[in-house]
């Protein structure tokens, strides 16, 4: 299957024989990292190789579509709860720099104590069933083809069924997963014990299948009352985690630390964030550093977490880091939106490549605040892991409250979460394996008596059966839908017009979904304005209509409310009128135009405007206006009578008149065109002249209506009327 860029991507196709698809490959990837490099008219020097198909930031317009890309990872977090829709999210993210696609899982997978099978629709991710996960790995497989760079699939190896995800994402090809027991037992309370056993099974698998680890310290950051505080602790789960991993047997560029700089402004936030994020590469040297942008003081809104976001990738091109996360206030809004995942992506490209050559040009300070603070974090740290060493070890420092304590270690405030090690969900479910224990499989740890049976196979358990699922997928057994109702056929036959027809709704999760999102300043105070908003939005017809935003702009004067709701009413592209698109003639072939035939124009605003501006850009040459091209303008200036535009004309022997206007008052602007037409025919000069007419309110068929030759609106350029001169004269010298 070739993805063609003008073509939509068959999520049917993607389904078809599933059965029989096995991953292109295992483990995961890092850009290509490629040092010095010319792209387009710059230099870089923290970039990898550009992508085959991609798009740039809006201003790459600027640059000839230049779109150079960082060479940190970049997340993007998918989180609709519908594995159909999450596909067309990940082929748009990938073409806007992502390549660590990390997919959600839907509310309470970690207390299921075994694999779902199927495609059952979640709550904010999607349950992770191997149907769901193979065919996401398929449509990446197709997606990296089309943008030209390796794509990594990343979900959950967490909670009760961790070892059996383990398994399922190491057949899958599954490149990367959060692992860590110290988020089963503080979040999700599941026994420690069991946690920790279970553990050390699934990141053997993972080591096997070669696949990235996240760890879960990020979550103490986001759960502490005052986030700041607990750095010491943050760096005390990183090392639990990581060495145990390490003598679990993984590679230690496979381990990666989920940093997050643990606060956000009003508060001095790089006071807090640089010594920290040092002292941990410190002490972290040999592991890799996945950059997390703070979520503990996250909102709903989008401009105050993007700033967060740029400051956080600064913390991080000042460090380093080697995946940088994406995150949106989506999770604040109840809705995932496409466009905010995409817009995440483009705020890390923008951030990073504005970043790129930083470290060459500054450097961080060798003493004073900086060096000071980072040494007091890290001696905590050390001082919380002799504690935990004193009262006997992880499970009790657990059960003795040590952990997401909100005091500034040594000190405590007594809220930590304490749990017991006798207690939470599985506690009991684990049991010392037999003396003759054996597991004929690959990837399995602790004890295993394979030499019972025949010791050539001691490394190579599966030997003895001929090889397990790792080795021969024939054994892998593919459940496909197990409910007739909650499946992916069902719901993609419910929206299957929108698939296969012109017919298009506006979708903010879920293709078909009609949701809308509107933007309103209300003159009033907050409380008001909300409620102001909802009847607003049921005026304009909008279904199940929530607030999802709210910003005061003054206690009295005014707030602003962002709102979403259901718009229940479909457009047929094939039945839209739409204009041809302009087609505009080069710089060359105007210019050389002109110069065998000159043309002069005369211009100015008309009656009694005095706004010169837009006029100004379609004539200056500053502004890539008319007078590039050698056209010679006669300025008239600003509220010029028609009449006097006229003789001006007149007096000037021009070819073509520009007027201007942005008054559209009662019509004003088009009364204006019809009186300049007229007058040129009372003076005799009608068809000798050209007449344009533009404005921002200008709409070009009703301009041409009131008898001049063309109107330009919005967006119109010196290109467009130049190449509407050029043309019509041609046609006028036939
Ligand atoms: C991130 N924004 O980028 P369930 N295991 C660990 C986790 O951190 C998480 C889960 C499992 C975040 C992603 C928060 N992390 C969201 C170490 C969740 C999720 O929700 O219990 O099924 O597992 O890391």
């Amino acid at each position: 299957m070739n993805l063609k860029p003008n073509e939509k991507l068959d999520v049917r196709e993607i389904l078809e024989n599933l059965e029989n698809y096995a991953p292109k490959r295992r483990g995961w990837v890092w850009r290509k990292k490629v040092g010095q490099q010319q792209i387009g008219p710059f230099e870089y020097n923290n970039c990898s190789t550009s992508l085959k198909n991609s798009v740039g930031i809006p201003s790459s317009d600027y640059f000839d579509g230049l779109d150079p890309q960082p060479e940190e990872v970049i997340t993007t977090e998918i989180a609709s709860g519908r594995f159909e829709d999450d596909i067309r999210r990940m082929r748009m993210s990938a073409w806007h720099g992502a390549d660590h696609i990390m997919v959600i899982r839907t509310a309470g997978q970690s207390h299921m104590d075994q694999l779902i099978e199927g495609t059952p629709q979640g709550i904010g991710g999607i349950p992770i069933s191997r149907k769901q996960v193979r065919a996401h790995r398929k449509a990446l497989d197709i997606i990296e083809d089309e943008v030209g760079r390796l794509i990594n699939y990343h979900s959950y190896v967490s909670g009760e069924a961790g070892p059996d995800i383990a398994v399922m994402f190491a057949e899958e090809g599954v490149n990367g997963a959060h692992q860590d027991p110290q988020y089963n037992v503080l979040y999700r309370n599941i026994n420690m014990v069991r946690s920790f056993v279970d553990a050390a099974e699934a990141k053997k698998v993972m080591a096997w299948a070669d696949m990235a680890q996240i760890d879960g310290a990020h979550n103490a950051n986001a759960t502490a009352r005052e986030a700041w505080k607990v750095m010491p602790e943050l760096m005390v789960q990183h090392a639990i985690n990581s060495i145990f991993s390490a003598k679990v047997g993984m590679k230690k560029e496979n381990i990666c630390l989920s940093t997050v700089p643990p606060t956000a402004a009003p508060a001095p936030a790089l006071k807090f964030d640089l010594p920290y994020a040092v002292a941990l590469r410190e002490y972290f040297t040999e592991y890799k550093m996945r950059a997390q942008q703070n979520t503990k003081y996250i909102t709903s809104s989008s401009r105050e977490a993007t700033v967060t976001h740029v400051l956080n990738m600064l913390v991080s091109r000042l460090t380093s880091a080697d995946i940088q996360s994406t995150i949106t206030p989506d999770e604040g809004r109840n809705v995932p939106w496409h466009i905010y995942n995409i817009e995440a992506c483009d705020n890390a490209k923008q951030t990073l490549v504005s970043l790129d050559s930083l470290m060459d040009m500054v450097e961080l300070k060798k003493d004073g605040y900086l060096v000071e603070e980072k040494r007091e974090i890290q001696e905590r740290a050390v001082l919380y892991l002799e504690e935990i060493l004193e009262v006997g070890g992880y499970f009790e420092a657990v059960q003795k409250g040590f952990f997401v304590d909100s005091g500034k270690y040594p000190e405590r405030n007594g809220d930590g979460i304490a749990r017991d090690i006798h207690g939470g969900l599985a506690a009991g479910t684990v049991y010392e394996r037999d003396e003759d224990y054996l597991a004929p499989v690959t990837a399995h740890f602790g004890n295993n008596n394979v030499a019972q049976y025949d010791e050539k196979f001691i490394d190579n358990p599966s030997g003895l059966i001929g090889g397990c699922s790792f080795e021969n997928r024939d054994l892998i057994q593919f459940i496909d839908e197990l409910d007739d109702e909650d499946n992916v056929y069902t719901r993609m036959d419910k929206t299957e017009k929108y698939r296969k027809s012109d017919i298009i709704k506006p979708e903010v999760q879920w293709l078909g979904d009609g949701v809308v999102q509107v933007d309103l300043f209300l003159p009033t105070d907050k409380r008001h304005a909300k409620y102001a908003a909802l009847e607003f939005a049921k005026h304009m017809n909008l279904k199940d209509p929530e607030v999802i935003h709210v910003e005061v702009l003054h206690p009295s004067e005014g707030t602003r409310v962002q709102f979403k709701g259901v718009l229940d009413f479909e457009v047929d592209l094939s039945k839209l009128e739409i204009p041809p698109e302009p087609v505009l003639l080069d710089y060359d072939e105007i210019r050389e135009y002109v110069k065998n035939r000159p043309i002069k124009v005369v211009a100015g605003t008309m009656g009694e405007d005095e706004h010169s501006v837009g006029l100004r850009e379609v004539l200056d040459i500053k502004h890539g206006g008319i007078e590039r091209y050698g056209i010679d303008v006669v300025y008239l200036g600003t509220s010029v009578k028609v009449e006097k535009i006229i003789d001006a004309a007149i007096e000037e022997n021009a070819d073509v008149i520009l007027g201007s206007t942005i008054i559209s008052h009662d019509d004003v602007h088009y009364k204006l065109m019809k009186r300049m037409h007229e007058v040129a025919i009372e003076k005799g000069i009608r068809d000798k002249v050209i007449i344009c007419a533009g404005g921002t309110q200008v709409t070009p068929e009703i301009a041409v209506k009131q008898g001049i030759d063309a109107g330009f609106g919005r967006e119109s350029h010196g290109v467009d009327v130049a190449t509407f001169i050029v043309e019509e004269l041609r046609r006028r010298e036939k």
